[in-house]
């Protein structure tokens, strides 16, 4: 029931960061894998690591934040690929920027990219799901899906607006037998949270780094690869009668209140 043969699965934003690791655990469960990225430079780069790691995708550039740009690459991949049966809407950036400092176009660009782009491709995709007779879409939420904190406004807007999406996509297309669920990633070791990991100049953890462990009950930060499973859960028959949920991969840190300090 976890296989994906026959099945093609695209992941926006997967040539790199967790994108990478859910397109390529979509790969070993038998599916033909379709990365997107916003420019050639770090598609060619993602590309080559899939190789390295016996991986082998179908790489397109486009914006997905471009409705036409979108359609006319949905549309030559279908071509060339196939029809999408796994939306894996990951794209994401963030601006860490005191919400009283962000200027508006800050704050839009991250809700254009992190919200618009993954309705945009929904948009773009369902309707061949339903002619298909059904597809799975998967929604990158976020701790900040439920939580807000300092510096994140336009990130949390988008990841809480993303939950609902995710919710409503759900409710408007399940029956057309079409599950869309998030996956809520806690805090996991990437190059996007590296800078809440740096070293200090003494030498010590990075406060938020040593925050962190005492919120997880884990007492770690997430791999990507704690994601792989979860990823090929939600894309595959297992999942058939989960719709409109939010999984979180978070090491249970919204179930914990904390470490005494
Ligand atoms: C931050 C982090 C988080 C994580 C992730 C948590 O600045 O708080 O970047 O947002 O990236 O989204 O689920």
């Amino acid at each position: 029931m976890f296989s994906l043969k026959g099945k093609v699965a695209l992941v926006t934003g997967g040539a790199h960061g967790i994108g990478y690791f859910m397109a390529k655990a979509l790969y070993n469960a038998g599916a033909t894998v379709v990365v997107n990225s916003s420019n050639e430079a770090s598609l060619s780069k993602g590309v080559e690591e899939y190789k390295k790691d016996g991986v082998t995708v179908h790489g397109y550039v486009f914006d997905v934040t471009d409705e036409v740009a979108v359609t006319e690459a949905i549309s030559k991949i279908e071509k060339e690929v196939g029809v999408i049966d796994i939306l894996v809407n990951n794209a994401g950036i963030i601006k860490r920027i005191p919400m009283c400092d962000m200027k508006v176009e800050e704050f839009k660009k991250v809700i254009d990219v992190d919200l618009t782009a993954p309705f945009i491709m929904a948009k773009a995709v369902i309707p061949n799901m339903i002619k298909k007779g059904g597809g799975k879409i998967i929604n990158v939420c976020s701790m900040m899906s439920e939580l807000g904190r300092e510096t994140v406004s336009a990130y949390a807007s988008a990841k809480g607006g993303l939950k609902m999406l995710t919710r409503n996509i759900a409710s408007e297309y399940g029956k057309y037998n079409i599950q869309c669920n998030g996956i809520g990633p806690g805090y996991i070791a990437t190059e996007q949270t590296a800078p809440l990991r740096e070293l200090q100049a003494d030498g010590s953890r990075h406060p938020f780094d040593k925050f962190i462990i005492g919120k997880t009950p884990a007492e770690r930060w997430g791999n990507p690869e704690d994601l792989e499973g979860p990823t090929v859960f939600l894309a595959s028959k297992a999942s058939d009668f989960v719709n409109g949920h939010v999984l979180y991969v978070d090491g249970g840190i919204l179930a914990y209140i904390g470490k005494q300090i």
